[in-house]
């Protein structure tokens, strides 16, 4: 797990996210389609954008990119106990949408560096540092529960 320390990091700068949580979704999102076009293709109701100005219009889009984000914010905010939070988006994940692991990896990957970008002066080293620790840990406990639910990942 991590330490007060690093949790207090994490949930700093969530806390700035967090009001602008759609244009968050939305950059996450877009980035994550126009960087692995597969992940889009999991997607059926968002197979039909093509091109990066159709994804960063779509209402659907950035809908979609609240609920993830939201999702994950609950999930940090519980810290080390994210179990009973984090079982049915693993169970989902595995059973019925079948989202790699590798894929968990693409989006944190630039989730970080959305904040980055977006927060640069509030999203120093330290901060980044405790972010990715959190999303590790996030990523491994999904990873052991997608084994528990049958799916190697
Ligand atoms: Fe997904 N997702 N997701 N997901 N998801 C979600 C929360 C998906 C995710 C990574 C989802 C995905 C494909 C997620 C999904 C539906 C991810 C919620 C709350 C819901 C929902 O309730 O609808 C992370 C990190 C979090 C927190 C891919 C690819 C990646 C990388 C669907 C195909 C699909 C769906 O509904 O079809």
């Amino acid at each position: 797990g991590l330490s007060d320390d690093e949790w207090n990091h994490v949930l700093g700068i969530w806390a700035k996210v967090e009001p602008e949580l759609p244009v968050y979704g939305q950059a996450v999102i877009v980035r994550l389609f126009q960087v692995h076009p597969e992940t889009q293709e999991r997607f059926a109701k968002f197979k039909h954008l093509k091109t990066i100005d159709e994804l960063k219009s779509s209402e659907e889009v950035k809908k979609h990119g609240t609920t993830v984000l939201t999702a994950l914010g609950r999930i940090l905010k519980l810290k080390n106990n994210h179990e009973p939070e984090l079982k049915p988006l693993a169970k989902s994940h595995a059973t019925e949408h079948k989202i790699p692991v590798k894929y968990l990896e693409f989006i944190c990957e630039i989730i970080v560096k959305v904040i980055a970008e977006k927060h640069p002066s509030d999203f120093g080293a330290d901060s980044q540092a405790a972010m990715r620790k959190a999303l590790e840990l996030f990523r491994n406990d999904m990873a052991s529960k997608y084994k528990e639910f049958g799916f190697q990942g």
